[in-house]
């Protein structure tokens, strides 16, 4: 039989399979192989001796958190407390990307926003809606519900934005530990320790801890580049330009009149030179 695994705990497998769900073991020869199972593997699985027998070829893989085949990636970034950070969501945006997940912006804590700070949030969101992501607020359930259906996703996003909050209010049966924020220190403590994907409305979901620190060196700059997926409608005369240093770049220039978000241009820039 062919199935998913959604859980893994120590050398036990949860495999999901027809609306079933099968414990199995993994067999040696994986980690003679050096194989790793990992949550979100499609396996072949012998349902009556309960073991993996082979897993099948992925379409992304992850480390951190350590998960396969995902689908697409609910961003859930709050627009206070903790505070925007372009940077953070920029960077998940990058990561994501990078390994060909479809990126959600899901904006949380609009509540907590006077009216002037929310018409200059809303500024920002048309423009990551305008470059073709699909931008939401963690208040549309249905929509988001909608998005699910179907496909692997996980929900990332800083510790604290609200990602265990939203997906409790999305099936109240999850019952997510969440965690009221630290005030003292302005961010959250990791609520969400272990990795496990639960089926919700025809898809599978996946909460991670917040990721609070990502490597970029194992990105190389042309994929942080290629990340920022409007730079490519600015092609510039130098094909394999960088948009740093280079002189007649369009991307810079559009930086410059206001068409690409100053923010996001600054933000690669940091991608770029990590330890500047
Ligand atoms: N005001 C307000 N508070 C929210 C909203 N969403 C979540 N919270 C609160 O924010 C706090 C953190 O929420 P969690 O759901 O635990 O955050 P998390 O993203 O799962 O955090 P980690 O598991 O640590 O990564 C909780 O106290 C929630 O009640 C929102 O839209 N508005
Ligand atoms: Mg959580
Ligand atoms: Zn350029």
């Amino acid at each position: 039989m062919e199935g998913q695994i959604i859980k893994i705990v120590s050398n036990l497998y949860t495999v999901s399979s027809g609306g079933n769900r099968y414990s199995c073991y993994s067999r040696g020869k994986f980690r003679k192989d050096k194989i790793i199972p990992q949550v979100g593997d499609y396996v072949k699985f012998d349902e009556k001796e309960c073991y993996i027998l082979e897993i099948l070829p992925r379409k992304n893989s992850l480390i951190r958190p350590f998960v396969s085949n995902i689908d697409q990636g609910l961003i859930v970034t709050s627009v206070k407390h903790p505070d925007f950070s372009s940077n953070l969501l920029d960077k998940l945006i990058v990561v994501l990307e990078q390994h060909q997940i479809e990126p959600i912006l899901c904006f949380s804590k609009w509540d907590l926003l006077s009216d002037l700070e929310s018409f200059e949030m809303e500024k920002i969101c048309v423009y990551y809606e305008e470059i073709g992501y699909v931008v939401l607020k963690n208040t549309e359930l249905d929509r988001i519900k909608e998005l699910l259906k179907g496909k692997t996703t996980v929900f990332t996003g800083q510790t604290g934005a609200g990602k265990s909050s939203l997906m409790n209010r999305l099936d109240s049966s999850l019952q997510l530990e969440t965690g009221e924020i630290s005030k003292a220190l302005g961010r959250g403590k990791h609520t969400t320790r272990h990795v496990e994907l639960m089926e919700l409305y025809g898809g599978k979901v996946l909460d991670t801890p917040g990721f609070s620190s990502i490597d970029f060196s194992e990105i190389s700059k042309e994929e942080i580049r290629d990340a920022f997926v409007e730079f490519r409608n600015y092609p510039c005369p130098f094909r394999d330009c960088m948009h740093q240093f280079e002189k007649e770049c369009e991307v810079k220039k559009n930086v410059e009149n206001g068409n690409i978000l100053s923010s996001r241009y600054q933000n690669y820039i940091k991608f770029l030179n990590p330890k500047r």
